[in-house]
Order: C-alpha cells, then sequence, then structure tokens
C-alpha cells in the first residue's frame, strides 16, 4: 500500500512520527496493535458520534447480516434512510445514497451543472470536499482569475472551470459574481470548514452567499459531509437557519460503514437518472448493510438528541486548552462548536485559509505527540478538526482535558 496507508492523511506526514496500528475500538478509546489504549479524538474522522463500537450500531448490522450483504435492488432499508433523512434535514426533499462523501460532492457539481447548463463552479480556499478532480484545485492568480490543479493528475482544462476565493470574503465574492453570475453553475461550501482546522463565518457572510446564489441562479451546494447530523440533526443548515439547494452527506448516515448521500431540491434532484439526464450510479449504492448501520445511527441521534451534551464537553476541552495557554503565555485559539473543535496557535481567530497555514504549526507537533505519548490521540495534522463522542463523557473528557493541559504546558 503506498505509503502504508489507504488514506493520506493517516500516514502521519503532517506531524511526522509512525502511524499506529488500531486493532480494536470501543467507545471513546482505540486500542492499539502496540497494546496502547488512546483516548480518540478522531472518531474515525467522523461516524463515530455514538463512540466505537455502539452496541445499537454492532446490533443493526448483525440483524441486516442475516439477510445478505447486498443485493442490487430496491430493498426497504434504503427507504427507511431516505425518510430519515427528509425527516431531519428540511431542505431534502429528495435523497440519493452513494459509497462516499467524495461521490456526494461530485454528484452535486455534476448535477448543478447539468440543471444549469453552465461550466463553472466556486469553491473556497481550505475547504475540502474530498479527491474531485473539479475541486483539487487551488486558487489561480488573482480571486477572479480561473483555477489551477492542486494535485497530479488534475487536467488544466478541468480546473480552469473552478474559481477558488477566500472563505469569508464577501466582497471577493461579489466582485465574483458581478465578473462571472450567470456563467456560475454552483458554489460548494463546507458551511463551517473543518478541514483547514476549524473555521467560522463572520456574521452574515453565508446570508450573503445565499442571496447571491440566489440572484443569480447558481446553485448552493452546503458541504455537510462531516457537520451534518453532528453540529444539529438537521446539521449546520438548521444550526444557522440558511436553506442550501443541495447538501452532501456522509459519515454519520453510514454509521461506520462506506457511505455518502446528496439531496436538496425535488426540481434539482429530478435532473438525476432515471429520470433526468444527469448520469450518476453506484453498484452498492443504498447497501443494506451501510444502510442499516446509518439507521441505527440516526434513530439514536433522534432519540438522545444529544447535541448539548455534545457542546458542553466541546467546552470542557476547549476551557482546558486556553487555561493552559494562558498559564503558559501562549497565544493559542480554539474554535468550537458542539463535539468539533480545533487548534490554531495565533493570537487572533483564524477566518481563512492564509491565517490557518500562518498558525504556528510547531506548536501543534509538539502538542500531538505528547498527547498521543500520553494516551490521547489527535488527529494528526494541524488542519483537521477533532471530533468528540457522547462516549467520551465523564472519565474519558476529564482524563483528556488534564493531558491536553499539560501538552500546552510542556510546549
Ligand atoms: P470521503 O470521500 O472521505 O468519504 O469524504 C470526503 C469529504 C467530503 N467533504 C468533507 C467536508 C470532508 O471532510 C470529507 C472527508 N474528510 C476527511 C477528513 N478531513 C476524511 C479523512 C481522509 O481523507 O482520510
Amino acid at each position: 500500500m503506498p505509503g502504508g496507508v489507504n488514506s493520506p492523511v493517516r500516514a502521519f506526514r503532517s506531524v511526522g512520527g509512525a502511524p499506529f496500528f488500531t486493532r480494536r475500538a470501543q467507545g471513546a478509546h482505540l486500542e492499539t496493535a502496540d497494546g496502547n489504549s488512546l483516548i480518540d479524538f478522531v472518531c474515525t474522522w467522523g461516524p463515530a458520534i455514538h463512540g466505537h463500537n455502539c452496541p445499537e450500531i454492532r446490533d443493526a448490522i448483525a440483524s441486516a447480516l442475516q439477510n445478505g450483504t447486498s443485493f442490487g435492488t430496491p430493498n426497504p432499508y434504503e427507504v427507511e434512510m431516505a425518510e430519515l433523512i427528509l425527516s431531519m434535514v428540511p431542505s431534502v426533499e429528495q435523497v440519493r445514497m452513494c459509497n462516499s462523501g467524495t461521490e456526494a460532492t461530485m454528484s452535486t457539481i455534476r448535477l448543478a451543472r447539468g440543471y444549469t447548463g453552465r461550466d463553472k463552479i466556486i469553491k473556497f480556499a481550505g475547504c475540502y470536499h474530498g479527491h474531485v478532480d473539479a475541486l483539487l484545485v487551488k486558487a489561480g492568480s488573482g480571486a477572479l482569475t480561473l483555477g489551477n490543479p492542486d494535485s497530479a493528475g488534475v487536467p488544466k482544462a478541468v480546473a480552469a472551470d473552478t474559481l477558488v476565493l477566500d472563505y469569508n470574503d464577501a466582497a471577493g465574492l461579489e466582485a465574483c459574481f458581478a465578473n462571472y453570475g450567470s456563467e456560475i453553475a454552483a458554489v460548494i461550501v463546507e458551511p463551517f470548514p473543518a478541514n483547514c482546522g476549524l473555521m467560522l463565518p463572520h456574521p452574515d457572510y453565508l446570508e450573503k452567499l445565499r442571496k447571491l446564489t440566489q440572484a443569480h441562479g447558481t446553485v448552493l451546494i452546503f458541504d455537510e459531509v462531516m457537520t451534518g447530523f453532528r453540529i444539529a440533526e438537521g446539521g449546520v443548515q438548521s444550526h444557522i437557519g440558511i436553506t442550501p439547494d443541495l447538501t452532501a452527506m456522509g459519515k454519520i448516515i453510514g454509521g461506520g460503514l462506506p457511505v455518502g448521500a446528496f439531496g436538496g431540491k425535488r426540481e434539482i434532484m429530478q435532473h438525476l437518472a432515471p429520470v433526468g439526464p444527469v448520469y450518476q450510479a453506484g453498484t452498492l449504492s443504498g447497501n443494506p448493510l451501510a444502510m442499516a448501520a446509518g439507521i441505527a445511527s440516526l434513530k439514536k441521534l433522534r432519540q438522545e438528541a444529544p447535541y448539548d451534551r455534545l457542546d458542553t464537553l466541546g467546552k470542557t476541552i476547549r476551557d482546558a486548552l486556553l487555561g493552559a495557554a494562558k498559564a503558559k503565555g501562549l497565544a493559542l485559539q480554539v474554535p468550537q462548536v458542539g463535539s468539533m473543535f480545533a487548534l490554531f496557535f495565533a493570537a487572533a481567530p483564524v477566518t481563512n485559509y492564509d491565517e490557518a497555514v500562518n498558525s504556528h504549526t510547531a506548536h501543534f507537533k509538539k502538542v500531538f505527540h505528547y498527547a498521543l505519548e500520553h494516551g490521547v490521540y489527535l488527529p494528526p495534522s494541524p488542519f483537521e478538526t477533532c471530533f468528540i463522542s457522547t462516549a467520551h463523557e465523564g472519565e474519558a473528557i476529564e482524563q483528556a482535558a488534564e493531558i491536553l493541559s499539560k501538552a500546552i504546558l510542556s510546549i
């Protein structure tokens, strides 16, 4: 396996050192092949909101397994999943299941282009939407110049239809729409960007984005693969009261099994094959095991509504980190929303990609390794977001707060 991993971030290249291997996961902990137990703040990058090896999810998979692993036909599980998603995310009038967040975002882009007949799209520096060619693009020489590939293998011609703007730059947004408005098929955004640490919108920024897209007939896509069902039952869009046209989803809705989904306005979704001209497909889309796992996860969220509890856990960690940084005289920002938080060693809140990359990443690396040596696993990159599960409640969050405080003091 190239780099010994099946996904690059797992190789610890951003923090140095060699990754550990996990043999088992339970609740808030990973049990490593070296016999260590780690309090996990990666939560398999988001899905494990109920903690690892959640009994309800495990039992749901075991029960579905009695009926086989995959049918390749419509099945009751996918109908129940669709009904659950529609009941939890009001902006979603129709939904299509797929097998990863990447498939979900890729499909929303193609659907928006097919629906509008336009080619250009806008994304934002620092936002990650999976490894979609059209979205592995970095900013051109100027905000109004078309993008350049951000990965080998992405043709310039593909990148050329992607405009990359700065998140939170309302003026840049207005200028771009003034220049290209009628040519822009879609804007895709992580409403709370969580792939370059965690960033929050300036007041009215997302409202401005909604107004401009509405005015120009541009499809507004919220990539809620991470934030969906995590920030609130209805994701960021319900938390801030802004309705996108399409939403990309993933992670939590698979309960740890491979899954993605995208959905939104019926008028747009009706352009999808077999009803409309935009092709999209998948052998294992709506897979009964992944659906059973996701249904159990969503039902548990609906039943427990754990969001206030998760926010309390997030604030416990945030306050411990900020308290230690103050005692140490270190400039630290800990953006935190519910069960998501990040660490930026910076003097002021980080509100865009450039500010994120200019933060003091060497300090993060020291904190990462101190924490790991003392039994706490943070994401192995300063440009990721930490996740908390309900299983962290009690001893795990208290232990982690203490260890992370000591990690800051050890710098
Ligand atoms: P997947 O294709 O990895 O299921 O989802 C892609 C994706 C789409 N949109 C957002 C907002 C995402 O955060 C992701 C994937 N998240 C990363 C973590 N930053 C997954 C970890 C990894 O790549 O190994």
